[in-house]
């Protein structure tokens, strides 16, 4: 009994790191099932009516993964049912129930913020319906990957904060006095960004953050916040911006305020669009690690090994690189 009473929580912590090999086959094809069932199964065909519920599309990141998404759907011959929530928590889950009365066969989610879809991703559990996490996460102690929700597939974002945070120690020489602009609150990126930038930065005495605060992973949002912050701390010398939609929108509120981005104030984002990397070039921005937009032919492929019963990973990642003056002009050809 004494050994019996050892092994499961062994058992259980196993699970815990393979979640979907414990998850057992118990969640069937036709959903229902209480907590503890597996993910529902996918069918195997040729052509399948998937939903893609995306965040918002008011930046070039956007544009790029909807596009990449369509295009492969498209090339593949399936029936994409597309919905845009606009940047509202809410209508995404009324657009994820929407998908679930259309009886879609899968459903693609990029979930604007960590909690609030929670319980879209339960109720298409119960109806059935295998949900693959696009790009951003659900609230990890409310959803399980290989239970409620297939797989999370997207970047590291706790990487890419320590990337941008390892970048700005080297180029600062391990002084400088940060604002930074944070991504979409309760936003499972958000979250990450900074966390791996805060730990990256704990053992430096000399990187000290000033300030931070929400703009909303948004260009016009981003120039405003970084008016406001420049105004309370105008010692700041450097900008740490969870994507680059901000750290543009903060390079013209560093101009704004008389100061010249990239010499006065250095900049490091996350993303690398176009109009980041042309910043690079200009020399008004440091650096940005990639975030790469182009989750069509990923994604598709998953759903495909999942049909035809593969064990996927609880998470799927994206290898990024990274961008700075190094490389910006050979890479900004290829950038969305
Ligand atoms: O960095 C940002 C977008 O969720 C990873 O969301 C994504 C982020 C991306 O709006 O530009």
């Amino acid at each position: 009994m004494r050994r019996v009473r050892g092994l499961v929580p062994a058992i259980v912590a196993v699970c815990a790191l393979a979640v979907i090999g414990c998850g057992g086959d118990s969640g069937g094809g036709g959903g229902g099932g209480g907590d503890q069932a597996g993910a529902p199964k996918l069918d195997k065909k040729d052509k399948y009516k998937v939903g893609f519920a995306q965040t918002e599309s008011n930046n070039p990141w956007r544009l790029a993964q909807t596009a990449s998404m369509k295009e492969e759907a498209k090339k593949l011959g399936h029936e994409l049912v597309y919905t845009d929530a606009a940047g509202d928590a809410a209508k995404q889950v009324a657009d994820v129930e929407s998908m679930i009365s259309q009886k879609v066969d899968a459903i693609f989610l990029a979930p604007r913020e960590e909690k609030p879809l929670v319980p879209a991703v339960k109720k298409a559990k119960a109806a059935g319906i295998p949900v693959f996490l696009l790009d951003r996460s659900v609230d990890p102690k409310l959803a399980k990957p290989g239970q409620d929700y297939v797989t999370f597939i997207g970047s590291d974002f706790i990487e890419e904060g320590k990337r941008a945070a390892d970048w700005l120690i080297e180029e600062t020489g391990g002084k400088a006095k940060i604002l930074e602009l944070e991504g979409t609150t309760g936003s499972s990126p958000a979250n990450d960004r900074k966390k791996g930038f805060h730990d990256a930065i704990k053992s430096e005495p000399g990187m000290k953050v000033l300030a931070s605060q929400d703009g909303d992973f948004e260009r016009n949002k981003g120039r405003q916040v970084t008016e406001t912050l420049l105004q309370a701390h105008p010692d700041a010398t450097a900008i740490y911006a969870h994507n680059d939609e901000m750290a543009i929108g903060a390079i013209a509120a560093v101009e704004a305020a008389g100061k010249k981005p990239g010499k006065d104030i250095t900049i490091v984002s996350v993303d690398g669009s176009r109009d980041a990397l042309q910043t690079i070039i200009d020399g008004k921005m440091g650096a940005t690690v990639e975030c790469n937009p182009r989750f069509g032919p990923k994604a598709f492929e998953t759903m495909k090994k999942y049909a035809a019963g593969e064990t996927i990973p609880p998470v799927v990642i994206n290898k990024d690189k990274f961008f700075d003056e190094s490389n910006a002009k050979e890479e900004v050809k290829s950038a969305y």
